[in-house]
Protein backbone atom coordinates (compact mmCIF):
# COMPACT_ATOMS: atom_id res chain seq x y z
CA UNK A 1 0.00 0.00 0.00
CA UNK A 2 1.53 3.50 -0.63
CA UNK A 3 0.06 5.67 2.26
CA UNK A 4 -0.08 9.58 0.95
CA UNK A 5 1.41 11.61 4.37
CA UNK A 6 -0.79 14.74 4.22
CA UNK A 7 -0.47 17.25 1.35
CA UNK A 8 3.21 17.00 0.55
CA UNK A 9 4.76 14.36 -1.55
CA UNK A 10 6.07 12.07 1.28
CA UNK A 11 4.83 8.64 0.71
CA UNK A 12 5.65 5.45 2.61
CA UNK A 13 5.41 2.12 1.70
CA UNK A 14 2.80 -0.62 4.14
CA UNK A 15 4.60 -3.74 3.23
CA UNK A 16 1.91 -6.51 3.14
CA UNK A 17 3.36 -8.88 5.96
CA UNK A 18 2.42 -12.26 5.64
CA UNK A 19 4.04 -13.58 8.98
CA UNK A 20 5.60 -16.65 8.70
CA UNK A 21 5.95 -18.27 12.63
CA UNK A 22 9.39 -18.47 14.07
CA UNK A 23 11.46 -21.77 13.45
CA UNK A 24 13.19 -23.47 16.14
CA UNK A 25 16.35 -25.74 15.47
CA UNK A 26 16.71 -28.83 17.53
CA UNK A 27 20.07 -29.65 18.90
CA UNK A 28 22.05 -32.68 19.98
CA UNK A 29 24.24 -32.57 22.75
CA UNK A 30 28.20 -34.90 23.14
CA UNK A 31 28.89 -36.84 26.54
CA UNK A 32 30.89 -39.06 27.32
CA UNK A 33 28.49 -41.78 28.20
CA UNK A 34 26.03 -42.03 25.43
CA UNK A 35 26.60 -45.35 23.00
CA UNK A 36 27.30 -44.08 19.28
CA UNK A 37 24.89 -46.65 18.27
CA UNK A 38 22.47 -45.44 20.63
CA UNK A 39 22.45 -41.99 19.08
CA UNK A 40 22.27 -43.30 15.85
CA UNK A 41 19.50 -44.90 16.38
CA UNK A 42 17.64 -41.83 17.88
CA UNK A 43 18.14 -39.94 15.12
CA UNK A 44 16.74 -42.61 12.23
CA UNK A 45 13.52 -42.97 15.14
CA UNK A 46 12.98 -39.59 15.84
CA UNK A 47 14.20 -37.79 12.88
CA UNK A 48 13.59 -39.75 9.82
CA UNK A 49 17.09 -40.30 9.09
CA UNK A 50 19.10 -43.06 7.01
CA UNK A 51 21.82 -44.61 8.44
CA UNK A 52 24.51 -42.89 6.94
CA UNK A 53 22.94 -39.75 7.56
CA UNK A 54 22.45 -40.93 11.66
CA UNK A 55 25.96 -41.90 11.36
CA UNK A 56 27.48 -38.72 9.89
CA UNK A 57 25.49 -36.69 12.57
CA UNK A 58 26.08 -38.55 15.49
CA UNK A 59 30.24 -38.63 14.48
CA UNK A 60 29.59 -34.37 14.55
CA UNK A 61 28.49 -34.37 17.54
CA UNK A 62 30.69 -36.54 18.95
CA UNK A 63 33.41 -34.37 17.07
CA UNK A 64 31.93 -30.71 17.71
CA UNK A 65 30.19 -31.13 21.01
CA UNK A 66 26.75 -30.64 19.45
CA UNK A 67 24.87 -30.29 15.80
CA UNK A 68 21.77 -29.46 14.86
CA UNK A 69 19.48 -32.45 13.99
CA UNK A 70 16.82 -30.37 12.70
CA UNK A 71 14.61 -27.42 11.95
CA UNK A 72 10.80 -27.35 12.96
CA UNK A 73 7.86 -25.31 14.82
CA UNK A 74 7.94 -24.85 18.03
CA UNK A 75 5.49 -27.70 18.74
CA UNK A 76 6.81 -30.04 16.73
CA UNK A 77 10.35 -29.37 17.86
CA UNK A 78 9.14 -29.58 21.62
CA UNK A 79 8.11 -32.87 20.75
CA UNK A 80 11.97 -33.98 19.23
CA UNK A 81 13.04 -32.65 22.19
CA UNK A 82 10.77 -34.73 24.30
CA UNK A 83 10.88 -37.89 22.83
CA UNK A 84 14.38 -38.09 22.94
CA UNK A 85 14.66 -37.10 26.34
CA UNK A 86 12.35 -39.91 26.93
CA UNK A 87 14.39 -42.15 25.44
CA UNK A 88 17.24 -41.57 26.64
CA UNK A 89 16.43 -41.99 30.02
CA UNK A 90 13.86 -44.61 29.57
CA UNK A 91 17.35 -46.36 28.67
CA UNK A 92 19.48 -44.53 31.55
CA UNK A 93 21.67 -42.25 29.20
CA UNK A 94 22.60 -39.01 29.52
CA UNK A 95 22.14 -38.18 26.05
CA UNK A 96 20.97 -34.25 25.93
CA UNK A 97 18.63 -32.82 23.57
CA UNK A 98 17.51 -29.00 23.66
CA UNK A 99 16.16 -26.68 21.00
CA UNK A 100 16.53 -23.06 20.70
CA UNK A 101 14.58 -20.16 18.60
CA UNK A 102 16.55 -20.16 14.93
N1 LIG B 1 30.64 -39.28 22.82
C1 LIG B 1 29.86 -40.51 22.85
C2 LIG B 1 30.81 -41.71 22.93
O1 LIG B 1 32.00 -41.58 22.71
C3 LIG B 1 28.96 -40.65 21.62
C4 LIG B 1 27.93 -39.59 21.52
C5 LIG B 1 27.64 -39.00 20.29
C6 LIG B 1 27.19 -39.20 22.64
C7 LIG B 1 26.66 -38.04 20.17
C8 LIG B 1 26.19 -38.23 22.53
O2 LIG B 1 24.93 -36.71 21.17
C9 LIG B 1 25.93 -37.64 21.30
N2 LIG B 1 30.27 -42.88 23.24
Amino acid sequence: DDDAEGDTSVVTKTKPKTKRPPMYKVMLLNDDYTPMEFVVLVLEKFFGMNHAQSVEIMLTVHKKGLAVVGVFAFEIAETKVAQVMESARRNQHPLQCTMEKE
